[in-house]
């Protein structure tokens, strides 16, 4: 099955939120749906932007200036974007995109505390216009967040980051999502994981609702 205009969901959040698992949710309730979609992530998504993935996480000696984390972002949407994202817009699929330019806010903006403004500015120039759909803000309390992160093996060059970086990327994703509530909805991802999903479908209904009527 087709809609009308082929969407484009974000999902977003901090440390240890749960992206990856509830991907896994959303992918099979898009299938059920009989909704044909493309699911990606950034930074990434295709060879040459995985590429430059790796050379934004790896832990290194040099210390990395805040322009080139920011361009290098950029840099792989870039690619991403002509590549999968537009494409497959173009023939009608969904895309299902794990973080977006949501995160450059929240992390380079937010964490870095680099200008909001320099940032719309690289958006601009990279998207034109396009924007997601919806995007879903899992929200855990940092601490919590942290908690359940810390298991899964050796910290890339973000995740070593301090515990007020990840305050001030909560507060950005926040501050976003009340600016722009047609956008984006926020799920409680401290509750139980099938709490989380059962609120992830509701929304996703919702939505699908909206866009049919
Ligand atoms: N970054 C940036 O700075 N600027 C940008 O523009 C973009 C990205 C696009 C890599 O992203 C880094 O890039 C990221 C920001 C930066 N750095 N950080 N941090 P990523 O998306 O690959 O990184 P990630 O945040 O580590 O994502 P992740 O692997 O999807 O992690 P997750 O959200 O924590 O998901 P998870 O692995 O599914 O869940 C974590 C654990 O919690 C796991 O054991 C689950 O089983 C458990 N879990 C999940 N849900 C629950 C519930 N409800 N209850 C209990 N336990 C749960």
């Amino acid at each position: 099955m087709t809609s009308q205009k082929a969407q484009f969901i974000t999902i977003e959040g901090g440390e240890g939120v749960g992206k990856t698992t509830n991907v896994a949710f959303i992918r099979q309730w898009l299938e059920q749906h009989g909704i044909s979609y493309v699911a990606s992530r950034e930074p990434g998504g295709t060879p040459l932007a995985e590429e430059i993935r790796t050379l934004l996480v790896s832990t290194r000696d040099e210390s990395v200036d805040e322009n080139t984390e920011l361009l290098l972002m950029f840099a792989a949407r870039a690619q991403h974007l002509a590549q999968v994202i537009k494409p497959a817009l173009a023939e009608g699929k969904w895309v299902l995109c794990d973080r977006f330019t949501d995160a450059t806010f929240a992390y380079q903006g937010g964490g870095r505390g680099m200008a909001l403004e320099k940032i719309a500015q690289l958006e601009n120039l990279v998207q034109g216009e396009l924007r997601p759909d919806l995007t879903l803000l899992l929200d855990i309390p940092v601490d919590q967040g942290m908690a359940r992160a810390n298991g899964r093996g050796a910290p890339d060059r973000f995740e070593l980051e301090k515990l007020s970086f990840f305050n001030a990327v909560r507060d950005c994703y926040l501050a976003r999502a009340a600016a722009d509530p047609a956008r984006f909805r926020i799920i409680d991802a401290s509750q139980p994981l099938e709490q989380v999903q059962q609120d992830l479908a509701r929304v996703l209904q919702q939505f699908f609702d909206c866009i049919h009527e």
